[in-house]
């Protein structure tokens, strides 16, 4: 029995992922069934979803041939692709495992459609292109945030030996006039560049710089206004006497391995600024590395998921994964005919179950680590968040920190975090709430060695 255990090891463990095969690292693997069990919906392409028909009208706003669209590449990616070839730096936090889904040591989840970056900037041979495509987080939870969501990809270039003259800056401009304008007042208080802040790179003029981010702001500005518009017209077919509050954007200023400058766009929602994307004039050594030197550009990388809320006034970002028919309906024949958007209307609404859970950390967990690597002593907020889910599911809306401090005497560290349980589907009884948050108590003991308060 022995010698046969030798001769013929147990295979090792493996995973299939949208037809692929890959081996886990029980040191790595962190993929909760729910999440692995997300990547064979692919929401962006099921026809009539709202994160699909929110794809279709970005890309209207993108049209070929200058742009190209790509929307079947799978999630699984090296960390050469996701980290590496960004400039992501080895110990940035956005590589740990408290923040990222690993199969195992150099292959993960994507966590961004900025993954396939090096790999298309070198073999696109249009102007542009878009890549759409589902993206895993351990992240946060609440009503915009959510462990897999959508994002695209966009990136427009100029290649220096096939613009008039060389002159990059003149074609960008020529490029930005024949764009349409609008007449909505963007707030955006931000210079062009700022030496630290958010520094124009050394390759690049100021001139090419500025026109590259003037031509990036006007495509991105253009694509909300028409989101708005059409959620406007949707709004008014819904009621005549409609009355809405003026679309109101505004570019902060953001930093980001793979672009400088860099900035964010943000969309006033629900009394609240939303973050929407990520943008930035590329990097040279990005376009440097595959092999297309003589191009500058810009990129961005949006939330779809955010997009398609704003369009259809969806209140929670939970909602997309519904395969309730009471949703889904709702978006039915949409996909041929954008033109019939209809506003989101709740099918119900369930009152939240809001409940509290402190407890202590272990001594060993209380020091703050430093931020990166894989540091797997150290308490990480995004645990906590990720046994809730596996918990309550898509039962749970909200969860965040009300407290947390350091016991002066024994250096202990306390945290006090509100759970808001609640259903999008049913009423949750009080029972079933206590019953999710006990199980929640009960894990946060077993798998994190807390003490409860
Ligand atoms: C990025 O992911 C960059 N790759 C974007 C980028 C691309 C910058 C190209 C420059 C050039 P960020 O982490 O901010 O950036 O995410 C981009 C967008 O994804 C956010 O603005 C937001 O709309 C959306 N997003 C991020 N996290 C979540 C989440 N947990 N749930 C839903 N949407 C999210
Ligand atoms: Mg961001």
């Amino acid at each position: 029995a022995l010698s046969q255990a030798f001769s013929s090891p147990a295979r090792p463990p493996s995973v299939s992922i949208r037809g692929g095969t890959y081996e886990k690292d029980p040191a790595w693997f962190n993929v909760p069934r729910t999440v692995l069990d997300a990547t064979s919906r692919r929401l962006h392409l099921q026809p009539d979803h709202p994160i699909c028909i929110t794809r279709q009208i970005i890309e209207a706003n993108f049209p070929a041939p200058t742009y190209r669209y790509y929307n079947h590449h799978s999630p699984v990616v090296t960390t050469h692709q996701n980290f590496d070839s960004l400039g992501f730096p080895p110990n940035h936090p956005g590589r740990a495992l408290s923040d990222t889904y690993y199969i195992n040591h150099e292959t993960l989840l994507r966590t961004h459609t900025s993954a396939h970056q090096a790999d298309t900037f070198g073999a696109n041979s249009s102007d542009g292109y878009l890549i759409s495509a589902d993206v895993y987080r351990r992240d946060a939870i609440d009503r915009s945030h959510y462990p897999v969501f959508h994002q695209m990809e966009g990136a427009r270039s100029w290649d220096r030996r096939k613009v008039p003259n060389g002159d990059i800056a003149a074609a960008v401009r020529a490029d930005l006039e024949r764009l349409p304008r609008h007449n909505i007042q963007v707030e955006d208080p931000n210079p062009p560049f700022h030496e630290e802040r958010n520094p124009l790179q050394e390759c690049h003029t100021a001139a090419e710089a500025e026109a590259i981010g003037r031509h990036l702001k006007r495509s991105l500005e253009l694509m909300v206004v028409d989101i708005f518009s059409r959620a406007r017209a949707a709004a008014v077919r819904d009621d005549p006497n409609f009355v809405d509050e003026p679309l109101r954007m505004r570019w902060v200023e953001a930093y980001f391995p793979f672009t400088s400058p860099s900035w964010e766009l943000e969309v006033y929602y629900a009394g609240d600024w939303l973050e929407v994307l990520g943008s930035g004039v590329v990097r040279q050594s990005i376009y440097d590395n595959a092999g297309v030197p003589s191009q500058q550009g810009w990129a961005f990388g949006l939330g779809i998921d955010r997009i398609a809320m704003l369009l259809f006034q969806i209140p929670d970002i939970r909602l997309f994964w519904s395969q309730d028919e009471r949703f889904l309906s709702q978006f039915a024949g949409v996909s041929d005919r954008p033109d019939t958007i209809k506003r989101f209307v709740p099918f119900s609404k369930h009152p939240p179950c809001p409940k509290d859970v402190s407890f202590w950390l272990p001594l060993s967990s209380s020091s703050s680590s430093a931020a990166g690597g894989n540091d797997r002593g150290a308490f990480h907020e995004n645990d906590v968040m990720e046994i809730v889910r596996d918990v309550a599911g898509n039962d749970v809306e909200d969860v965040r920190l009300l407290d947390e401090f350091t016991h002066p005497a024994t250096g202990r560290k306390s945290m006090a975090y509100r759970i808001v349980y609640r259903s999008l589907e049913h009423t949750l009884t009080n029972e079933k709430a206590n019953g999710f948050h006990q199980a929640v108590r009960h894990a946060l003991v077993q798998k994190l060695g807390v003490e409860l308060r």
